[in-house]
């Protein structure tokens, strides 16, 4: 029917209602709306409704990456608290009560905050914990934070003992210059690279690589401890922002197991443990479940490379032609994943590790040594290359580790290790006619007369075992130590640069040297400054605090440029051509050795913490609680 216009005539609302009463009906509609809203405020605090409807009124900075994550879907996803899992019990340690779990669970929000002094400075200004607020009910498992701090022997960063008796003391200078080097190193990478894996100094830009399978940020990760260490309080509140805010979990690369586990997971496990920051623990969990895929081969020994969209896993293809698993990556993965238990309550971590060692442990070694190559498939060595640099290294660093990271329980750990040294000993040590300690590489017994930079690691992880060898091997050990230090020291010192080669070599008359300019580069490596710590904090001889020196001047020299720190191509060219690359372990650890060489014996004591291999601090699991100093 059609309707007609008459004039005069109010049209009626659907309702049947004409306009005045149209607008009181309103009226009181709209009243109505007022007076539920406000009684909102009037519920208690827990109501489910008003966290519903009310955002917090003080916006927090964590909030807004909360927000950005939930927007992305994938993000979502991954970066929620990790799965629930029963309450681990510590490495080392007897299941926990349950009653004290519970209790620990309700308390966490609070216990986790930090308590020493210095570490609230820094937590004042933090908003880790009100960053994942929003998920605080779905966090299944929590970690007493306080109870971990009054189990540490010493103040985290030690009493500063030397500045009060000496506030202008040399030492105090030279730590001062490394920690500006570190301010450099840092505020370059900021200001061009920042968000990216690597600064590019000459270019000025930043840098993925392909190691991390998308991952970004790999020099804000490995940097945070050391800024924490420095009291560079400023640049870690902008590292901890970034994590926070655009650190995601959310890519679908392939990945190293062994960098992505020590250098991220390293670096947010030790963020965790400085600070009681709850985005670095999750991270860490969150980021450690998407490693678990490479461990899915038939003996459980892992592969090297895992794809994060798919879960699928692969060994590097130049590994025995994609058939091998390699010894170092492999097996240093020990101290993360039981930490990674630990914080998650998850015994998957520890379980996948375990199952490494009894693999190790088990199998035939030739002459007692650890061959390289291992086929995850059939668990038989692939080749009969043993070194204790590249491909071997940190395998043996992390046997020692585990050994006093298990407050000297692992009695497998340490078994292993100095049976293992023994037969290096025997095998593969040697002096060079001119008198130089070195440790050959080893062919199916034939020797390779060269020693990688990345084996000088190995005076530091032989004093650090000597004070729990047999009696009297101990004295043997730690002479072993100074000497291959000292060889690592002449690598440097026969260069021009005053900074080591790549590989140098013991042959054709030729000691301590490169031989090839392949072999002749420095790519800011921390190996060597690394035994100069251990040997100064072991020997208190000030030649090591002399050496450590030596290699602040050479890097200032040599590799500064105006944007930050790079390698060089050849050390034994007084022109230094540079890499165009600062890498994140310079940050992360040589900068760090440094520091902690000019530093007292009781920052980050030994007593209570072990540097994974990338120098993170990771704290020893102490079963009393016969604590000296909480903060
Ligand atoms: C670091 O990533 C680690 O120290 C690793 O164990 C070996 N190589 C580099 C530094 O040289």
């Amino acid at each position: 029917m059609l309707m007609r216009k008459v004039p005069g005539f109010v049209p009626a609302s659907p309702w049947g209602l004409r306009l005045p009463q149209k607008f009181l009906f309103l009226l009181f509609l709209s009243g109505l709306i007022t007076l539920c809203f406000g009684a909102l405020f009037l519920l208690p605090k827990s109501s489910r409704l008003k966290r519903l409807f009310l955002a917090p009124r003080t916006p927090q900075p964590g909030l807004e990456a909360m927000a950005e994550a939930a927007s992305h879907p994938l993000a979502h996803e991954q970066e929620s608290p990790p799965n629930p899992a029963p309450a681990a019990p510590a490495p080392g340690k007897d299941d926990p009560s349950s009653q004290a779990t519970t209790r620990r669970r309700k308390g966490w929000l609070r216990r986790t905050h930090p308590t020493g002094p210095r570490e609230e400075a820094t937590a004042a200004r933090s908003s880790g914990v009100a960053a994942l607020r929003p998920q605080e009910e779905s966090i299944p498992f929590s970690f007493d934070f306080s109870a971990f701090r009054s189990r540490l022997r010493h103040p985290v960063l030690g009493t500063r003992g030397d500045e009060s008796k000496e506030p202008q003391s040399v030492v105090r200078t030279q730590r001062e210059k490394v920690k500006e080097m570190m301010q450099f190193a840092w505020q370059s990478y900021r200001r061009y690279a920042m968000g990216k894996n690597e600064l590019r100094p000459l270019t000025k830009d930043g840098y993925e690589g392909s190691m991390f399978g998308g991952l970004s940020g790999a020099t804000v990760i490995d940097s945070l401890d050391t800024l924490y260490l420095m009291e560079l309080k400023e640049e870690f509140q902008e590292a901890k922002a970034w994590v926070e805010e655009s650190f995601h979990l959310n890519v679908s690369g392939e990945a190293s197991l062994f960098e992505v586990n020590i250098r991220y997971i390293g670096g947010l496990l030790s963020a965790f443990y400085l600070t009681g920051e709850e985005v670095f623990r999750i991270k860490a969990i969150k980021l450690g479940e998407k490693l678990l895929p490479a461990f899915n081969t038939p003996t459980g020994i892992p592969k090297g490379v895992v794809n994060f969209k798919s879960g699928s896993n692969r060994s590097w293809g130049w590994a025995m032609a994609g058939s091998s698993s390699i010894l170092a990556e492999f097996g240093s993965l020990h101290l993360e994943f039981l930490h990674l238990t630990e914080l998650s309550g998850n015994q998957v971590f520890a379980e996948k590790v375990k199952n490494i060692r009894k693999v190790l442990k088990k199998i035939d070694k030739p002459f007692g040594l650890y061959p390289n190559f291992l086929s995850p498939v059939s668990g038989n060595w692939m080749q009969h290359h043993v070194s204790v640099g590249g491909l071997g290294d940190s395998f043996y660093e992390y046997l020692i580790k585990s050994w006093l990271m298990s407050a000297k329980t692992d009695m497998e750990a340490k078994d292993m290790y100095y049976e293992a040294l023994e037969a290096i000993e025997t095998h593969l040590l040697n002096v060079s006619p001119g008198g130089l300690t070195y440790i050959a590489e080893w062919r199916g017994g034939i020797l390779d007369h060269k020693m990688g930079h990345l084996a000088c690691f190995s005076g530091g992880m032989i004093a650090l075992g000597a004070e729990d060898a047999k009696e009297e091997k101990r004295a043997h050990y730690r002479e072993l130590a100074a000497q291959i230090t000292k060889t690592c020291h002449e690598s440097y010192a026969r260069s021009d640069t005053k900074l080591g080669p790549e590989a140098f070599w013991f042959n054709s008359g030729r000691e301590a040297v490169a031989t090839q300019l392949s072999e002749s580069y420095y790519i800011l490596r921390p190996e060597v400054v690394e035994s100069y710590m251990y040997l100064w904090r072991q020997t208190h001889d000030p030649i090591y605090r002399e050496w450590g020196w030596e290699v602040v001047m050479a890097l200032e020299k040599n590799c500064r440029t105006e944007a930050g720190f790079s390698g060089i191509h050849d050390v034994y060219s007084s022109i230094p051509n540079h890499d165009n690359k600062q890498q994140t372990f310079f940050l992360a650890e040589t900068l760090k050795y440094l520091y902690l060489l000019f530093s007292e014996d009781d920052v980050l004591s030994p007593e209570d913490w072990v540097f994974n291999t990338e120098a993170h601090p990771l704290p020893v699991n102490h079963l009393d609680s016969s604590s000296r100093a909480g903060g």
